[in-house]
C-alpha cells in the first residue's frame, strides 16, 4: 500500500493537472471571446482595450458615457496606442473623436484627468492654438493628429479600458 504522505501527494498531482486543463482550456476560450469583443469596432494594445461607441456627443457626455461604462475616455500614451485609436477613427467614418485630454487645470497646458502632464503627445502642425481663447479639449482627427477644440463640440466616443 502507499503511505499516506505518498497518496496525499499523488493526490494533489491529479488535482493541479486537472486544475492545467482547465486553465488551459480558459485561455483558449478567453482569447477566441477577445477576438469576437474587439470585431470590428475594438482594438487591443498591450493591456489596453479602446471600443468606439459609434455616436457623437459634447466633451462632458461623452466622459459621463465612459464613465458610466468602467472606462474612461482614451489617454494615448504612445505611437503604438494613438494608431490604434487612429484605425478606429478612420474605420467609423464619423469624424474625430475626443481624448482625455484638457487644459482645465492649467490654461495652455494639456494634461490627462487628474492634472497629470502628457507623457506623448502628437499635435497637428500649429497646435494647440486656443483658437478664439475657449479650446480646452482635444480630439484626434482621422490622421492620427491632434487637435485642441471647444469642449462643447460633437466628437466621436470612443472609450479606454
Ligand atoms: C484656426 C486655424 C486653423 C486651425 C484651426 C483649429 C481649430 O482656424 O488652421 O485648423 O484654428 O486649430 O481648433
Ligand atoms: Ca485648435
Amino acid at each position: 500500500f502507499p503511505s499516506p504522505r505518498k497518496a496525499y501527494i499523488a493526490a494533489l498531482r491529479r488535482q493541479v493537472e486537472a486544475l492545467q486543463g482547465q486553465v488551459g482550456r480558459l485561455q483558449g476560450d478567453f482569447l477566441q471571446y477577445k477576438k469576437v469583443e474587439l470585431f470590428p469596432n475594438g482594438r487591443g494594445v498591450g493591456q489596453k482595450v479602446f471600443k468606439t461607441a459609434g455616436f457623437v456627443k459634447h466633451f462632458y457626455e461623452a466622459q459621463q458615457v465612459c464613465a458610466q461604462a468602467g472606462g474612461q475616455l482614451p489617454s494615448p500614451r504612445s505611437a503604438i496606442e494613438k494608431e490604434a485609436l487612429q484605425q478606429l477613427v478612420e474605420a467609423e467614418d464619423k469624424g474625430a473623436a475626443f481624448l482625455s485630454i484638457t487644459a482645465f487645470w492649467t490654461e495652455g497646458t494639456f494634461t490627462y484627468p487628474g492634472g497629470e502632464p502628457l507623457v506623448y503627445s502628437n499635435w497637428a502642425p500649429g497646435e494647440p492654438n486656443n483658437d478664439g481663447g475657449k479650446e480646452h479639449c482635444v480630439e484626434i482627427l482621422a490622421n492620427g493628429k491632434w487637435n485642441d477644440i471647444p469642449c462643447g463640440a460633437k466628437r466621436l466616443v470612443i472609450c479606454e479600458f
